[in-house]
């Protein structure tokens, strides 16, 4: 047993899948070659908005290896349906979003810079590329809009006829009237407009698509870069009309990250699938990394202004918060949620605000769709409550700190008035454990001493809370989703022991192989290696609503504990009868079935055998086999929270900033895997860090073109960038599911921006920097507030 308990839950198991990945054997899309297989390329459209007169296809056809092209007549002509968003959000006024058609392949008019214009298929990629540039096309340009600040204005160009000045929803949530009473008795209002900056998603591997068709059997199988393949097929088969849902197999294999990116059913993969059948051939797509700038969803992208009513005592009264959110030219997969439910939901913060109100403009501009992207509205929520709370606190005269101790919750279970009911939490202790790991007593004596060097130093700190482990479905259906939120496993035991679990949650970076196998082997008794973990097939896992929200923690894993305790329960009658024991004398303990206050006892093997063998079972009370299913949907969402400080030192010279140390401290309640868990913290850190000081989308006003479309303008976090971490956790369990998590996967990107920026405009003595603060924005800044930064 020794080996086993280093295991188990709570152990730092190094990750079982890094084996084949690092080695060079694992199965990405593009690893992937099926017999006979082709090659599509995407005309993409090279204007923000343009009519389309017309398309001369017969040069391309009459290419070198040109199998055949498909435009949006050909989609049309074969009455498929659009791409659809499965989230519906409704208006103040109770009307339903507008939404414009989003089509496979541009019909008549293209609305962003890398809309889909033509598929074309031939023997290999570079034929495809070639072809494709001898396609005309003939555009009417037509003016866009790009700018989020001017898309509602009068005049401004149309993205939709369906949207009358560019507005999906005017959407509301909390209690108008009483926030205005709040702000009527409020001794100081707090005043803040902030940007929440567009983020262009890049996972390392591209997306990529292959889709196949059996003429033999009428099936079609499409190979996906999907964090949803069971969703992807439900789309593609109810809504898309690609293929009945039973004849549609979807396998998302080795996925290289996704960061929310994939979770989203795309043109490329539905085009690619439904035209196979048309070519008689596979066809595989991979996307060149300037097609993922151009077309995968980005993210954020938000214009807010906050403001905040305080009492004479420096207690929050009310917030009251106007936000338009980019949408991008059409509605992604759940583009609707995120700004919405997603984020308002959020705007509560850890604190105890009596009224708020939030009104958020769901907007179209001729840009990329933008949906969910790590954290996704979580984010955007933490940025804005915890620059506002930071402001308030200097404002006031108070300690940051001492400002947010004041105006923590600190009973649980807590209703907020935006709807989230937080379960449970303890916010002065992950204040107090950061505070003590960033050494915040000495951080006077840094500064003291940076500044003798001719450097600023700032503290910033983000209290942060966000809701995760995205479930319940009544909650959810309640609020607008198409689709239920549960998740499901099953636990597969073979005679010999061994045991495979299917599950509905999809690992792409995760660690799930590793961290589920870990739960099973403390359960059961056996070694992780004798546990395999089954995702991302449609064909071998019954059903599963895929990964985001950090919710394979709190969520799948939950559904395995369920088929475990029907496994054991099993299990138990097996050995019960095996050893002519009463069931309830039989006790289940590392790997040993033991009949109570006896020595009879079976190993964990002898009684899968049995299950098998089933020699002698009752037939009316023990069925043969040994194989559980389980559907589980939780009673609330989790709600991990904590603690991020950062320090950062700058050099007023060059506007170049060094973080000198981040601290996280975490509340992920039980932790599965400690080792995981920090490399879950690290990146999402490392993201926060990208938008804070490096990241920008940046489309041209007047043409539209997408300025940031590579790495030369692109500018991703590296090495350099990011600071050596210190990390700590605090725990409370979360009593909405068995094992007690909370998820862990988006907590850094949410938590972070906030926390550098408040360390930014506390070392230059200013308000507010915009994202990314890049040296040359920190400089400027600099600049136009230099006496009182020379004076410090
Ligand atoms: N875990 C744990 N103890 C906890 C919570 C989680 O040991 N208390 C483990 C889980 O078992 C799992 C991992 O940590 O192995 C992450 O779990 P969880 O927080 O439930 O998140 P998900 O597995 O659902 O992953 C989704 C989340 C999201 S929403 C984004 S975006 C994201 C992220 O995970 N994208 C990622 N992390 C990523 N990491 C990589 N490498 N690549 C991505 O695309």
């Amino acid at each position: 047993m020794s080996d086993l308990s280093e295991q188990g839950v709570g152990k730092p198991v190094r990750r079982k899948e890094d084996f084949r990945f690092i080695t060079g054997n694992g199965h990405y899309t593009d690893d992937i070659s099926r017999p006979h297989q082709t090659h599509g390329y995407f005309l993409r459209s090279p204007h923000a908005h343009a009519k389309i007169r017309s398309i001369d296809t017969k040069a391309a056809l009459a290419a070198p290896g040109v199998l055949a092209i498909f435009t949006g007549k050909d989609i049309a002509a074969d009455k498929l349906g659009g791409l659809i968003c499965g989230w519906t959000v409704h208006s103040k006024d109770g009307s339903a979003m507008k939404v414009g058609p989003h089509p496979v392949l541009a019909l008549d008019t293209v609305r962003y810079v890398g809309d889909h214009v033509a598929l074309v298929v031939a023997e290999t990629h570079e034929e495809a590329k070639s072809a494709a540039e001898l396609i005309e096309v003939d555009y009417e340009e037509l003016p866009a809009i790009v700018s989020l600040a001017n898309c509602e204005k009068p005049g401004a160009p149309q993205v939709h006829p369906e949207a009358p000045h560019n507005i999906c929803f005017e959407w509301e949530l909390g209690n108008k009237a009483e926030t205005e009473a709040a702000f009527a008795r409020a001794t100081k209002v707090v005043k803040i407009d902030l940007v929440n900056n567009r983020l262009i998603p890049n996972a390392m591997e591209p997306r990529a698509a292959i889709g196949e068709y059996d003429k033999g059997t009428g099936g079609y199988t499409l190979h996906t870069t999907s964090q949803n393949p069971h969703v992807a097929r439900l789309v593609l088969s109810a809504f898309v009309g690609v293929a009945p849902e039973h004849k549609l197999r979807v396998i998302a294999p080795d996925v290289g990250g996704g960061f929310g990116s994939k979770i989203f059913i795309y043109a490329e993969e539905t085009a690619c699938v439904w035209a196979a059948a048309k070519v008689g051939r596979p066809i595989k797509w991979t996307a060149e990394r300037s097609e993922s700038f151009m077309s995968d969803a980005h993210g954020r992208d938000h214009l807010s202004h906050a403001e905040l009513a305080l009492d004479a005592n420096g207690k929050i009264l009310g917030l009251r918060v106007k936000t338009i959110a980019n949408l991008g030219a059409y509605l992604s997969t759940f583009s609707a949620a995120v700004p919405t439910y997603l984020y308002g939901t959020l705007l509560s913060g850890q604190y105890d605000i009596p009224a708020i109100y939030v009104e958020v403009d769901g907007v179209y501009t001729h840009t990329a769709p933008v949906d969910a992207y790590r954290g996704a509205g979580r984010p955007e929520a933490t940025f804005l409550i915890e620059r506002i709370v930071e402001t308030a606190a200097r404002e006031t005269g108070l300690d940051p700190a001492e400002f947010r101790r004041r105006n923590f919750i600190r009973a649980f279970p807590h209703q907020t008035p935006v709807i989230m009911n937080y379960d449970a939490g303890n916010y002065d202790a992950s204040l107090d454990k950061a505070m003590e790991i960033a050494d915040v007593k000495g951080f006077a004596v840094r500064k003291a001493e940076a500044a003798r060097r001719g450097k600023l130093r700032g503290l910033g700190y983000s209290t942060y809370i966000e809701a995760c482990g995205i479930a319940p479905s009544a909650a959810v259906g309640s609020l607008g989703a198409g689709v239920g939120l549960w998740e499901s496993a099953e636990v597969r035991v073979n005679p010999t022991g061994n045991v495979e679990v299917l599950t509905g949650s999809h690992s792409h970076g995760q660690g799930h192989e590793t961290t589920f196998a870990q739960l099973v082997s403390s359960r059961l008794g056996i070694p992780i290696d004798q546990i395999e973990i089954v995702h991302g097939d449609t064909d071998k896992v019954q059903f599963g609503m895929g990964t985001y929200g950090s919710r394979s923690g709190a969520v799948g894993m939950s559904a395995i504990v369920k088929a475990l305790d029907k496994v054991e329960a099993k299990a138990k009658k097996i050995a019960a009868h095996l050893m002519e024991a009463a069931v309830e004398d039989v006790v289940f303990q590392e790997g040993r079935f033991t009949v109570q206050g006896t020595d009879k006892s079976l190993a964990w093997a002898e009684v899968t055998l049995a299950a098998y063998t089933a020699h002698g079972f009752p037939s009316s009370e023990i069925e043969p086999g040994l194989k559980e299913t389980s559907f589980y949907d939780p009673s609330n969402f989790t709600f991990p929270a904590g603690c991020h400080i950062c320090e950062v030192e700058i050099d007023p010279e060059t506007g170049v900033l060094d973080i000198a140390n981040f601290v996280a401290v975490d509340d992920f309640g039980t932790i599965i895997n400690p080792m995981i868990v920090e490399g879950q913290v690290h990146g999402g850190i490392a993201q926060g860090v990208g938008q804070a000081l490096l990241e920008l989308g940046v489309y041209d006003n007047d043409s539209g073109q997408l300025v940031t479309g590579s790495f030369m303008d692109y500018c991703m976090p590296r090495a350099d960038n990011v600071p050596s971490f210190r990390l700590g956790f605090t725990k409370t369990e979360c009593p909405s599911n068995p094992l007690g998590m909370k998820g862990c996967g988006e907590a850094g990107a949410i938590a972070s921006p906030p926390a550098i920026i408040n360390a930014i405009t506390d070392a230059l003595g200013i308000r507010d920097i915009e994202m990314p603060a890049t040296p040359a924005r920190i400089w400027k800044a600099i600049q136009s507030s230099r006496p009182r930064a020379a004076a410090e």
